[in-house]
């Protein structure tokens, strides 16, 4: 792997990591940033936060019956972030990522606020052109610009687009945004918010996207305020009306076969998660995501 010390430093390691990148399939990597968190900041805390979580839950998950040493993931550490510097902070996810997926390897990045999403999916479609995007959130996220910033996490989706095409983005959870982004949703028809919360609806909307998707590569990206607040308090636009856990990951499981090559769990916020639930939750989220896909 090139490049990675340069934009890579060592931290604590979440639980059960290799201890080298060479035997991984998957390398987790923290992008601890939240410069332009519009509402409560704080979420550059997570990474490290959800590493000490780890150490909470167990190894092995009932649901799907494998354990984490089964899953061959490295954590790398955190990418080096310039504070306060937006776009070289972006630049050094980028390429901090793609030094990953250059030489081969699936990418599960730790946010940080939601922006982070723009360069890792921008790494990953520089590895694979036919890239599809799986978003759970609260929040639409597709603003052409927030108070004029085009980068901006209330925007990243408007920018994943971009660089996807607005076609081969799915929506899942979404329950907030102005009547722009939802004209922009409404005329893609792959939002699904409702159907989230009844088995009968996470059925029928996996089934289309399994569909649609068939073999194409995937990145999924997880705001934790797709959750419902009274699971994931620590997070900085809380939104209620949200997916229970078992909702989650029931609709993770029907997407299964799906062929996801880079992930992410952002706006994760320790400076808001009193109980520290919110930390367990990501902890035991991305355990799911390394035994799931
Ligand atoms: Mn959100």
């Amino acid at each position: 792997v090139d490049n990675q010390s340069n934009v890579i430093r060592r931290s604590g390691r979440f639980l059960q990591s290799l201890d080298d990148c060479d035997g991984a399939n998957t390398i987790i990597v923290g992008a601890p940033m939240d410069i332009t968190s519009s509402g409560r900041p704080g979420s550059r805390y997570a990474p490290a936060a959800i590493r000490v979580a780890s150490e909470l839950i167990e190894d092995y998950s009932p649901t799907l019956d494998r354990q984490l040493e089964d899953a061959c993931f490295f954590d790398a550490g955190d990418i080096l972030m310039p504070y306060g510097d937006v776009e070289s902070s972006l630049k050094n996810i980028e390429d901090g990522c793609w030094s990953f997926y250059s030489a081969s390897k699936r990418v599960l990045l730790l946010g940080g606020e939601h922006l982070v999403t723009a360069p890792a999916v921008k790494a990953a479609h520089r590895a694979y052109e036919d890239l599809v995007v799986l978003h759970f959130d609260a929040h639409a996220d597709l603003r052409d610009d927030y108070y004029g910033m085009k980068l901006s996490h209330a925007t990243v989706m408007r920018r994943v687009a971009e660089i996807v095409g607005m076609q081969h983005l799915w929506q899942f959870g979404i329950r907030s945004g102005a009547r722009e982004e939802y004209e922009l949703m409404r005329a893609s028809g792959q939002m699904y918010y409702e159907d989230m919360l009844s088995p009968s609806g996470r059925a029928s909307a996996a089934a289309r996207v399994v569909d649609a998707v068939a073999d194409r590569p995937v990145y999924l990206t997880i705001d934790i305020d797709a959750l419902d607040p009274s699971v994931a308090p620590g997070t900085g636009t809380p939104e209620p009306g949200g997916l229970s856990y078992t909702d989650l990951m029931d609709m993770l499981l029907r997407l299964r076969q799906l062929r996801v090559v880079g992930m992410d769990l952002v706006e994760v916020n320790p400076m808001l998660d009193a109980s520290g639930c919110t930390l367990v939750a990501a902890a035991k989220l991305i355990r799911e995501l390394l035994l799931c896909f």
